[in-house]
């Protein structure tokens, strides 16, 4: 252990993971306080870290408020349809009235911003989406983040967050570990911000074999935003609430500047419409809501996974029309080389040229985030002028724990707010952790050295298995007392794959099916503490799979609980196949007990705060 040097660092406000979120985090913390000392610390290297990373060809949450284009309470109708009624409005109507203004600084601050020739508005590429160059969209955001901390450590993954031991339910800090150098850091903080982004490689992806680790949401994205909070206690929500993406088959390419900028469509393999046809069949299942204008994400996967099952696959994205149009032609390549580049190689390596030839689409595995057309994370107080009591507990973006907030990924309730409104996100919670500072709300914390030698012993565990357990190995590598990162991966995407509605079976689960998970992920708990890790980028790995684990388990939990299927085309509940609005037309909320490692759930109800006035005038 000794071998492994302790670094500590005390500061004011503490950001975990540098990506859309913590990079605004990062710059508002400054704005609003200006002599305090505020970090950051990021897994990879913040100039290209997070889902971002490869850049994005749209930013997919502007109102354009300047022109009259949308008002925030339009946003907040478009999440709740989209999402089948579960959002929280307040958190969703507080980001929205303030995302145009971070827009505003990203064009400041040189993002490469399409405009429409014949308006000068930024060019829309749907209503809620505008165009841009935007390979070197996370460079961008980074300059602001390391202009505005006092440090940003690269390549350091936090695991654990320090708890303050005057006071049970208050954070105290952070700590990790350096993946290239193995020292140990602790940061004890005033307030941490957790902003480390989704989770993928949950559950099984498409790509296996030769194509392992492409996915379409960051493959790094490790589900640390979820699993830090849960493991001391804060509370969760709506974690059942995975998403299932449309993509371009085996390069995982998204589609909305396809839909939405380019106007291609899809057609089973016979050349039909498919959508239409299961209008009845989904009706049955989810009432008015397949009425509802545009039709919510879910169920267009619904339609989708339907066809697919009857047999008239593969599902085919008409390109061919749109392409002919040598800038349309343009756009659509330009899409992937700047976003996703995978996808425009896996074309060309296999003869598909889109303006000959239409290309399959797929629905992708679930992931669990916070960001786009979905809503898990953790469960915040909103704003002091929008939230009613339940949602509200005096700091923006404060989870259940004292001096803990969240951004992106992290939050939940939120949905539809994607890069620039988890960076609006990430400037709010700041906005509000300065002021929990400035409250004096964050004095005399404790955090003891046994806490933090503590942490460094479990931290270091996983090298310490290997060094010995490899010892008996006698033939290849197959150990008789550890697992390594990959082997535990694999075991949990098939459990999370095969039980809880992965794409083994098309999305399907059942309550028997969910407790069995739940007991074979208990093993699997117990199997991680004998996880072995060769080098200290098997040790990332390690923790990046023990944080997966917690989060699956959050998952499930939530699953199993609500007893209904809210979002078809995301997931099925078999023993209760219909959306069930007199039972679950609420929030879910979990709490996970850190000594005993029992997760309990209530429901809360889901307010609806925009029309509600006139509603209530007009009866
Ligand atoms: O079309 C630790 N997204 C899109 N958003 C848009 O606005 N437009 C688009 O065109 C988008 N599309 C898209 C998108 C994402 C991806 C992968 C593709 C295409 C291919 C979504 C946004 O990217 C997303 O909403 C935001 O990035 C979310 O922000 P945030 O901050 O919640 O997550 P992050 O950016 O991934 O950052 C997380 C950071 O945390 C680090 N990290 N650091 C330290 N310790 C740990 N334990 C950590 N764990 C994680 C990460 O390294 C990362 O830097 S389209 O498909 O929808
Ligand atoms: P995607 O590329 O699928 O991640 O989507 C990017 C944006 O376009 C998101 O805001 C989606 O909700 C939206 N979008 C994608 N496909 C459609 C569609 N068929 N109809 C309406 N909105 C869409």
């Amino acid at each position: 252990m000794a071998k492994h040097k302790t670094h500590f660092e005390d500061c004011d406000v503490l950001v975990v993971g540098g990506g859309m979120a913590g990079t605004g985090a990062a710059f508002e913390a400054r704005h609003w306080g200006r002599d305090l000392k505020i970090i950051c610390v990021e897994k990879a290297n913040i100039d290209r870290s997070g889902a971002v990373a490869q850049g994005l060809y749209a930013i997919n949450c502007y109102m354009g408020m300047q022109w009259g284009e949308n008002q925030p309470e339009d946003h907040v109708r478009y999440a709740r349809n989209d999402l089948m009624g579960m959002v929280r409005e307040d958190l969703g109507y507080d980001m929205a009235r303030h995302v145009d203004s971070t827009v505003h600084m990203f064009d400041e601050w040189g993002l490469p911003m399409m405009k429409n020739e014949k308006t000068g508005r930024y060019l829309r590429e749907g209503k809620w989406q505008i165009m841009i160059h935007g390979e070197s969209y996370k460079p961008i955001v980074a300059e602001a983040a390391k202009k505005s901390a006092d440090k940003i450590y690269n390549r350091i993954m936090i695991t654990h967050l320090l708890m303050d031991e005057t006071n049970e339910n208050r954070v105290g800090g952070a700590v990790g570990f350096n993946m290239r150098t193995g020292d140990y850091y602790v940061f004890r903080a005033k307030t941490v911000i957790v902003a480390a982004g989704g989770a993928s490689h949950i559950f099984k992806p498409r790509a296996v074999g030769e194509g392992m680790g492409r996915t379409w949401y960051a493959p790094w994205s490790n589900g640390s935003a979820y699993a830090l909070p849960i493991a001391v206690g804060a509370k969760m929500t709506q974690m059942e609430n995975r998403i299932v993406l449309c993509r371009f088959k085996d390069g995982y390419g998204p589609v909305g500047a396809y839909f939405l900028h380019l106007k291609t469509y899809t057609q089973n393999a016979n050349g039909e419409n498919y959508e239409k046809k299961w209008y009845d069949q989904t009706k049955e299942l989810v009432g008015e809501y397949i009425d509802h204008h545009p039709t919510p994400t879910c169920l267009r996967n619904h339609a989708f996974i339907q066809e697919t099952i009857a047999g008239r696959g593969p599902i085919q994205m008409v390109t061919t029309e749109a392409f002919q149009d040598p800038h349309l032609e343009t756009v659509g390549w330009e899409n992937f080389l700047g976003m996703t580049v995978g996808q425009a190689v896996v074309w060309a390596s296999q003869n598909i040229d889109p303006k000959y030839t239409n290309p399959e689409l797929t629905t992708s595995e679930p992931y669990v985030m916070g960001s786009h057309a979905t809503c898990s994370g953790a469960w915040v107080s909103g704003p002091e002028d929008l939230s009613p009591p339940e949602y509200f507990w005096e700091y923006n973006r404060m989870l259940t724990v004292d001096g803990l907030f969240g951004a992106g990924d992290t939050v939940g309730g939120s949905a539809h707010k994607f890069s620039s409104g988890s960076f609006t996100e990430g400037r709010l919670a700041a906005k509000a952790a300065v002021k929990y500072i400035e409250d004096k709300k964050a004095e005399n914390i404790n955090v003891s050295d046994k806490q933090c030698e503590d942490f460094k012993k479990t931290i270091y565990k996983p090298l310490e298995n290997y060094t010995v357990g490899r010892n008996e190995i006698t033939g290849g590598t197959v150990s008789p007392s550890y697992i390594s990162p990959i082997q535990g991966l694999q075991r949990l995407q098939r459990i999370m794959d095969e039980y809880v509605g992965g794409i083994a079976t098309n999305y399907m689960t059942n309550e028997n099916m969910l407790n069995r998970a739940l007991e074979l992920l208990k093993w699997l708990e117990e199997d991680l503490e004998n996880v072995g890790a060769e080098d200290y980028h098997q040790l990332m790995r390690a923790w990046e799979l023990k944080h997966r684990a917690l989060t699956s388990q959050c998952v499930t939990e939530h699953t199993l609980f609500r007893k209904e299927t809210r979002w078809p085309g995301y997931y099925y509940r078999g023993d209760y196949m219909k959306l069930d609005d007199e039972n679950w037309h609420c929030l879910t909320v979990s709490r996970r007990d850190p000594k005993t490692g029992k997760f309990t759930l209530e429901k809360v109800p889901v307010y609806h705060i925009v029309d509600e006035k006139e509603k209530k005038k007009a009866s």
